[in-house]
């Protein structure tokens, strides 16, 4: 029986990577006296990696203008990602990055049919806040039992952890909760944890193997299938 969908946020939620942390990224670089841009391809193939902090030492890696020793990247890194953060959240404070497609009615048929949402994320707390209370107003936490987030677990996806501490928290069963993902890695988190997984790919990842998926949809505007217990509680999600 379905009991709780779990959203991912970056990608799932709304286009934050393309429109929102490779741009904040690239105005930390610059503010900073970085000379590193990354374009849109290049963010690509950074996003196999989660976790900004860890993203730009995976970049740092290959750059022969980084700090040589790895303390001094991680220094560096460090010093970055708060301020890149701040940038992305005044970003979305403007609400220049909207929910995609079909999300809000998810949501809201959610909450009307009594499903239990819940988050499960690697990004950082303040992030989902900043996005959150711009879409959802200030009292966004009302719609949501568990929110998990990168400040919560130390591994980040395609680690299952993420998933792990949001069935603990909410004391239930890997069979009686789907996942929304929209990246492999998100995608190998989810059923890693055991927790079935639909896919709504973002920009990134339109041509991306997700073998294992519950299935796989551009958005989510259409109706989505949840599995059978979706149905018997009144959904008009179907299959
Ligand atoms: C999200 C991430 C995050 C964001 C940036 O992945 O990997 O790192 O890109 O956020 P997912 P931070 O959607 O799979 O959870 O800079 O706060 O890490
Ligand atoms: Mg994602």
């Amino acid at each position: 029986m379905l009991r709780a969908l779990i959203w991912d946020v970056d990608g799932t939620v709304a286009e934050t990577e393309s429109l929102g942390h490779r741009v904040a990224f690239n105005q930390a670089f610059a503010e900073a006296g970085l000379d590193w841009h990354w374009d849109v391809a290049l963010y690509g193939r950074l996003l196999q990696v989660s976790g900004g902090r860890e993203r730009m030492l995976a970049f740092m890696q290959q750059q022969p203008e980084a700090p040589r020793e790895l303390a001094e990247r991680e220094a560096l890194a460090q010093r970055l990602h708060p301020r890149k953060n701040a940038i992305y959240a005044d970003l979305v404070a403007q609400r220049r990055i909207g929910l995609r497609p079909g999300v809000r009615r998810l949501m809201d048929e959610c909450t009307a049919f009594g499903v239990t949402q819940a988050v499960a994320t690697t990004t950082s707390t303040r992030n989902v806040e900043a996005l959150f209370s711009a879409q959802f107003g200030p009292r966004w936490q009302d719609r949501f039992a568990v929110v998990v987030c990168a400040e919560d677990v130390p591994s980040k996806k395609p680690d299952p952890q993420v998933y792990r501490c949001v069935l603990q928290r909410l004391g239930i069963g890997a069979r009686e909760a789907f996942a929304l993902e929209d990246s492999p890695n998100g995608l190998q988190a989810a059923r890693a944890a055991g927790i079935a997984c639909g896919i709504t790919r973002s920009v990134y990842f339109r041509d991306a193997d997700f073998d294992g998926a519950a299935w796989v949809r551009d958005d989510l505007q259409r109706p989505v299938p949840l599995g059978l217990a979706a149905l018997q509680q009144g959904f008009a999600l179907r299959a």
